[in-house]
């Protein structure tokens, strides 16, 4: 595949849309880059059409008893549906897609926060990506409490947000640990800063990679 999948984790509030937003512009203003690459944004669960009434039942459901098991199978689906018709398609004409949430979000919640098999999740996600990995990953790390905090600035509180601190804290371990366990796709980025010099710091990496990807030399 000739385009390139960026995707940002972290838990709620830690500013993966905000981000999204400030680097789609950035890239785009970026004239190094061929005027010609699509710069994309996309997010899981939701990024097609069947995607969104899977989020729909995911997060706006008022039925706490979705099993696990079951809310798990509706993440792959999700990704299932969003790799194929979407992800696949867009990369193979050369886009740059910047994507809210992925597989490592489903190691975190659905593996540390619900603390389903680790093994199950592997091969699920193997199922539903086809192997697709990103090739760089922005875990935006900000304390789950800040993180939580700034979430709960909005009115409505979807299934996930209302769960209980252990089970954020569990979920902060996951990207944690997902982090060490890949140093060369996973890259910490202080999210507890301005908006701002959280850009800054994405930029940063992003240049250099943007380098070595198409051998673009920023001044
Ligand atoms: N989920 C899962 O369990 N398993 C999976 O496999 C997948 C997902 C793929 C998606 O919900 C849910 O699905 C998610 C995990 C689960 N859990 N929940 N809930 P979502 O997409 O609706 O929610 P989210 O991904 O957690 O995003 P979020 O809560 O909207 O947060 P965010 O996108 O990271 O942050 P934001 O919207 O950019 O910022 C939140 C607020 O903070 C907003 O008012 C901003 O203006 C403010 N903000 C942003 N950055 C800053 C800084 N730097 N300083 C101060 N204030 C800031």
């Amino acid at each position: 595949m000739s385009g390139k999948f960026i995707v940002f984790e972290g838990v709620e509030g830690s500013g993966k849309t905000t981000q999204i937003q400030q680097i789609q512009s950035w890239l785009q203003r970026c004239r190094l880059l061929d005027p010609a690459t699509r710069i994309v944004t996309t997010r899981e669960p939701g990024g097609t059409a069947l995607g969104q009434q899977l989020r729909q039942i995911l997060l706006q459901s008022t039925d706490d008893l979705i099993q696990d098991r079951t809310e798990l199978l509706l993440y792959a689906a999700d990704r299932a549906q969003h790799v194929e018709a979407y992800l696949k398609p867009l990369l193979a004409a050369g886009a740059i897609v910047l994507c809210d949430r992925y597989t490592d979000s489903t190691v975190a919640y659905q593996g540390y926060g619900r603390q389903l098999d680790q093994i199950l999740i592997e091969q699920l996600n193997q199922i539903a990506t086809g192997g697709l990995v990103s090739d760089l990953t922005f875990w935006l790390d900000v304390e789950v409490e800040l993180g939580l905090e700034r979430a709960q600035g909005r009115a409505a509180h979807d299934r996930i947000e209302r769960a209980d601190l252990s089970f954020h804290r569990r979920v902060q371990q996951g990207f944690t640990q997902l982090a060490a366990a890949h140093p060369q796709r996973i890259v910490r980025i202080d999210a507890s800063l301005s908006p701002e010099a959280v850009s800054q710091q994405i930029q940063q990496v992003l240049q250099a990679r943007l380098q070595d990807w198409y051998g673009i030399e920023f001044a």
